[in-house]
C-alpha cells in the first residue's frame, strides 16, 4: 500500500476482510452543488451506502494528504471552503506538494481508489468530450482514466453539456465497457433518454458484478462505465432540460469560461436557470446511484 495515502481504519479493515467498499468523489461536493445542500447530499449518500451493508469511502486531498474515507467535519470543509481546488489527475502532485485542499474529480478519485484497492465508485455524472471539442480539444481526463484504471464507475450517464455521441465513441476507442442498468437507452443524467442506444444492457447488481469480474479476471485492465438511469419520478424530460443547457452553454461562451471552470460553471448556471429543479434531480440520481453501487460492490465482493 502507498504510504502517502491515508485510509480510515473502517475502510482499511473492510478492504483487508474483503467486505464491500464504495468510493465517492468530492468535486461533486465542492464544485458540483451549492452549500449547504452539497454537504447534506454527501452525508446522505454515505448513509445510503452504509444502509446497504457497504463502507463508504469519500475521497479528497486535505492539507496535501490524499484521504480515503472522511469525517463529517471533512465533508463540511469540502462543501463550504471556497479555496478547495478542483483536482484532476494532473493536479494531484501540486496540491500534495503544497499541502492544499483538493476536491477530486472522477479521474482523480478513480486513481486514488485504485491505489487504495477500491474497485467500485459512485458519482452523479461523468466528464467527457465537450461540445465543440473539435476546436477546443476539451476532452475530460475522466475518459483517459477510464481507459487505464481498473475501477467501475456508477453514474447516471453524461449530461448533454457534453457531446454524448463523441463521448461514447471515445469510450469505445479506449476499450471501456459501457453498461446500462435496466434500460435499452443510454441515459443523459437528468433524463432517462439520450437518443443513443445502450452499448450493453445489464439488469441488476449481480449481472453487473459478473461483467467486472470477467473483465478483470481476463487480465483486461481499465474502467467500466455503469450507467444507472435516473428514476422516472425524478427525471427532467430531455427536451425541457435541453433548452436550458443550450442557454447555459451560450452564457459560458459569452463570458469566455473554458477549461476546468466550464463544468462547474454550467452546473451552477443550470441550477440558477431551473430555480433549483436541476439540483433536486441531481441529488435524487446520486442517491439512486449510491444504492445501486453499494449493491454492485456487495455482489462483486461476494463473487
Ligand atoms: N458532471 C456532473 N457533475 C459533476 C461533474 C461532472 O454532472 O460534479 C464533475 C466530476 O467531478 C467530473 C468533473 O469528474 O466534473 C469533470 O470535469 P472536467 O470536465 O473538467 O474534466
Ligand atoms: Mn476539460
Amino acid at each position: 500500500m502507498n504510504d502517502r495515502i491515508q485510509l480510515t481504519d473502517e475502510v482499511a479493515d473492510a478492504l483487508a476482510q474483503g467486505r464491500p467498499v464504495v468510493a465517492l468523489e468530492s468535486t461533486i461536493i465542492s464544485h458540483g452543488m451549492p452549500y449547504p445542500r452539497n454537504v447534506a447530499m454527501a452525508r446522505e449518500v454515505e448513509a445510503i451506502v452504509r444502509a446497504q451493508g457497504a463502507v463508504p469511502a469519500t475521497i479528497a486531498v486535505l492539507g496535501g494528504v490524499p484521504r480515503i474515507g472522511l469525517s463529517d467535519d471533512d465533508l463540511e470543509l469540502l462543501g463550504s471552503d471556497p479555496d478547495v481546488i478542483k483536482v484532476s489527475v494532473r493536479d494531484l502532485p501540486y496540491v500534495v506538494a503544497r499541502g492544499l485542499h483538493g476536491a477530486t474529480t472522477v479521474a482523480a478519485t478513480m486513481r486514488l481508489a485504485s491505489l487504495a484497492g477500491v474497485r467500485v465508485f459512485v458519482t452523479g455524472g461523468l466528464g467527457g468530450v465537450h461540445r465543440g471539442a473539435q476546436q477546443s480539444f476539451d476532452v475530460s481526463a475522466d475518459l483517459t482514466e477510464l481507459g487505464s484504471t481498473s475501477v467501475a464507475v456508477v453514474s447516471a450517464g453524461v449530461k448533454s453539456i457534453l457531446d454524448i455521441g463523441l463521448t461514447l465513441e471515445t469510450l469505445e476507442t479506449l476499450g471501456v465497457p459501457v453498461l446500462v442498468n435496466g434500460a435499452d437507452e443510454f441515459p443523459s443524467f437528468y433524463s432517462r433518454s439520450s437518443g443513443f442506444a445502450a452499448p450493453m444492457r445489464v439488469d441488476g447488481p449481480v449481472e453487473t458484478a459478473a461483467v467486472l469480474r470477467a473483465k478483470w479476471s481476463l487480465g483486461l485492465p481499465g474502467g467500466v462505465v455503469i450507467a444507472n438511469p435516473i428514476p422516472t419520478e425524478d427525471e427532467i424530460p430531455a427536451d425541457e432540460i435541453g433548452v436550458i443547457i443550450d442557454r447555459a452553454l451560450g452564457d459560458a461562451d459569452r463570458l469566455g469560461v473554458t477549461g476546468k471552470d466550464i463544468t462547474p460553471y454550467l452546473l451552477g448556471r443550470i441550477v440558477e436557470i431551473t430555480g433549483g429543479a436541476s439540483l433536486t434531480a441531481n441529488i435524487a440520481l446520486v442517491k439512486n446511484n449510491a444504492s445501486f453501487g453499494a449493491a454492485v460492490a456487495a455482489a462483486y465482493a461476494a463473487g
